[in-house]
């Protein structure tokens, strides 16, 4: 399945760069590559997938313009093993970034170092979180560890330095600052990730009041109780329970009568972070909120949907400027010529839950969290890259993808595979029917049990493990939001002992040393 595109469908004018009028730059050259990336934004939340909850015009912009990936999803739904399987091209034991602990081994291959040796230029802006330096860019510019909402610290080649101003404006002034001062006789790879939209859900003060007066209704499993799933029932991630009055909620109250775990945390952290004119503006808007939330003295079910309300209003006021900074760099690519010769791709680093299960965070094999958003505008040439594609795809298969693009051959001990050949109409005859996922982060924050496990395009296998021996199955055509544990049930032994059998063949495919209990 390596194989390269350009090659394949004849498409080499590519490498040649196209004919039509630019306005500034004409040069040919390979394919530029913008790698967008975002943290914890779920797909309910993109218009492009889901736009009930709310208009996203920049990103779809992306998706309209190109190809949306419906079944797109990660190897491991947490940070930097994420981040890392797509620096890569391989799943977490492979790349050694099983968890959030781990230090990325910078000395391995990477798709930047590949695509460098190729002639690109390449760069990275926001945010990074794998601890060592970064390899194989001629610039970095990245966040320190989760980074800061407002007023955030960049560190660089140089050092740590403290900028005045918003973290996703800031990052999308650095981006097309590069840009302008890039070497432009050289193609280029440029990332752009986003702090935003992680917790502590910090909008920019222009948007406190966006959704502040929307209500929005739980979903229909908030409320779930969980039976039949054990590691389900026993996590720490859940919004009546662990979502924070005052850290996640923001309820932080001048009179100190609003105790809360993590009140110290947020007056001294994020909360402390702006200057006086942001946080007049905030506390302007929030002011109002918590002496109304004071009044109410809600309880049990009112409470918990007060919770999930905020929680939503304050999410969704930050993807709104998500949405916008995309938008400008967008505009920046038409303004400078540089719309018809790059590949732009926007995803998360994982799928979030907007309340489901009653849950925020990710990092389960359930589907809100092991999906992620997967949307790529091809350059002009690939005239038929336009629409939804339907097959199994995944965070590992980003690195291989940019590599053909880029016409470089694609290094056999990658995992991953070019998603080239499912753009267009020849769609190849045989493409995966098996995901495999392994989630390594426990004990830690949250309480997610180590799983592993595959999903078929209608099947789901997971298997807890650790201190813990849990088996879970899922028709995800009958039961979507996977509430119905089928395993052990005499009628679906057959059909668990075949996808056993597939979840093992891929562990032996992907040499992923098997857990035994
Ligand atoms: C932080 C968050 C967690 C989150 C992890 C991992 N706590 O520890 O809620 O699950 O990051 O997120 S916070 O108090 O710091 O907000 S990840 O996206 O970086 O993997
Ligand atoms: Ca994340």
């Amino acid at each position: 399945m390596k194989r390269n595109l350009m090659m394949m469908c004849g498409l080499a004018s590519l490498a040649a760069g196209c004919t039509s009028t630019q306005p500034k730059e004409v040069k040919p050259q390979k394919p530029n590559i913008i790698f967008i990336m975002t943290d914890d934004h779920s797909f309910q939340t993109l218009g492009a997938y889901d736009s009930t909850l709310i208009k996203t015009p920049g990103l779809d912009r992306i998706a309209n313009e190109g190809v949306t990936f419906s079944n797109s999803f990660v190897c491991n739904s947490i940070c930097a093993p994420s981040r890392a399987a797509m620096l890569t091209g391989k799943h977490s034991h492979a790349n050694g970034q099983r968890d959030n602990a781990d230090t990325f081994d910078g000395s391995q291959q990477t798709f930047p170092k590949l695509l460098h040796q190729a002639g690109y230029q390449t760069a990275l802006i926001g945010k990074w979180h794998l601890k060592s330096q970064p390899t194989g860019f001629d610039y970095w510019n990245i966040l320190p560890g989760q980074g800061s909402y407002y007023n955030p610290d960049f560190i660089d080649s140089t050092g740590q330095k403290h900028y005045d101003g918003y973290v996703t404006d800031l990052i999308t002034d650095f981006s097309t600052d590069w840009l302008d001062h890039r070497d432009k006789d050289k193609p280029f790879c440029m990332l752009v990730h986003h702090k935003a939209v992680h917790r502590v859900w910090m909008p920019p003060t222009k948007y406190l009041n966006e959704f502040k007066d929307r209500k929005f209704e739980v979903p229909e499993n908030f409320f779930d109780d969980y039976e039949g799933r054990i590691a389900a029932s026993q996590q720490e991630m859940s919004i009546i329970k662990d979502m924070d009055l005052v850290y996640d909620l923001k309820m932080l109250d001048k009179e100190g009568d609003i105790k809360s775990r993590l009140r110290g945390a947020y007056q001294g952290g994020a909360y402390a972070r702006m200057n006086e004119e942001q946080r007049a503006a905030w506390d302007a808007v929030y002011d109002p909120i918590i002496a109304d939330f004071r009044a109410r003295k809600l309880t049990g079910r009112e409470l918990a949907e007060w919770k999930y309300n905020r929680y939503m209003q304050d999410y969704l006021a930050c993807v709104k400027s998500l949405d916008d900074n995309v938008a400008r760099l967008l505009k920046y690519l038409d303004d400078n010529g540089l719309a018809e010769n790059t590949l732009v791709v926007y995803t998360s680093d994982q799928g979030f839950y907007m309340g489901e299960h009653g849950w925020f965070d990710k990092r389960f094999m359930y589907e809100e969290s092991f999906r992620t958003p997967l949307l790529m505008r091809f350059p002009k040439a690939y005239t038929n890259a336009h629409g939804k594609i339907d097959q199994l795809v995944q965070n590992i298969d980003y690195a291989p993808t940019f590599l053909d693009l880029a016409g470089v051959a694609v290094p056999e001990d990658i995992q991953g595979e070019s998603l080239l050949p499912l753009v267009g109409e020849n769609a190849p005859e045989h493409w995966r029917n098996g995901l495999y996922y392994h989630y390594y982060e426990y004990p830690a924050e949250h309480a997610v049990k180590r799983h592993y496990g595959i999903r078929t395009n209608r099947y789901k296998l997971i298997h807890f493990y650790n201190d813990i021996d849990a088996w879970e199955l899922y028709d995800l055509q009958n039961d979507p939001h996977e509430m119905h544990n089928l395993y052990g049930q005499s009628e679906y032994q057959e059909l668990a002992d075949s996808l056993k059998t597939q979840l093992l063949n891929l562990q032996q495919q992907y040499q992923d040393p098997i857990i035994n209990q």
